[in-house]
């Protein structure tokens, strides 16, 4: 276990949230969820994770095991269908997500106390999250 995320994190920056969500998400909806705090919750045994996204409009919640192939469906956000899968590579948890949009994925770390995530997108767009 490389490092420990655990932890009630809230939403201190936001870079291109928008520019992610229009290859995702109809106008409507982005709209909404631009004016969000976003606020994670993260359960990590070994390598166990639950990671929780919250905020008053909905909740997204994920469970995986590092290393192990999962179906995840994107429900309340997207709505998609992918098979996931995440890695450590070093202290970065590195998430894969295959399914109908190309070179989807995620990265969480730690940086001076912090809890980065980076979404990152094919059409371009990348997300820089920081709580
Ligand atoms: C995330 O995954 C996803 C949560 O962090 C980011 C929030 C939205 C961006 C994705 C698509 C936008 C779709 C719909 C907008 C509607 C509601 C927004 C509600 C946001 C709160 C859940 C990484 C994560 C690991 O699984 O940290």
């Amino acid at each position: 276990m490389p490092a420990s995320l655990c932890g009630i994190w809230e939403i201190i920056s936001n870079t291109n949230f928008e520019g992610y969500m229009t290859a995702l998400i109809n106008p409507y909806l982005r709209k909404i969820a631009m004016n969000l705090k976003l606020r994670k919750i993260i359960e990590q045994h070994g390598d166990q994770f639950i990671i929780k996204t919250m905020s008053t409009f909905r909740n997204y919640t994920i469970a995986f095991k590092v290393g192990q192939e999962f179906k995840e469906f994107t429900k309340g956000l997207d709505n998609r269908h992918m098979k996931s899968l995440v890695r450590w590579e070093g202290n970065k948890l590195v998430c894969e997500q295959i399914g109908e949009k190309k070179n989807r994925r995620w990265i969480h770390w730690i940086e001076d106390d912090k809890l980065h995530l980076q979404e990152l997108f094919c059409e371009g767009q990348v997300c820089k999250q920081v709580f």
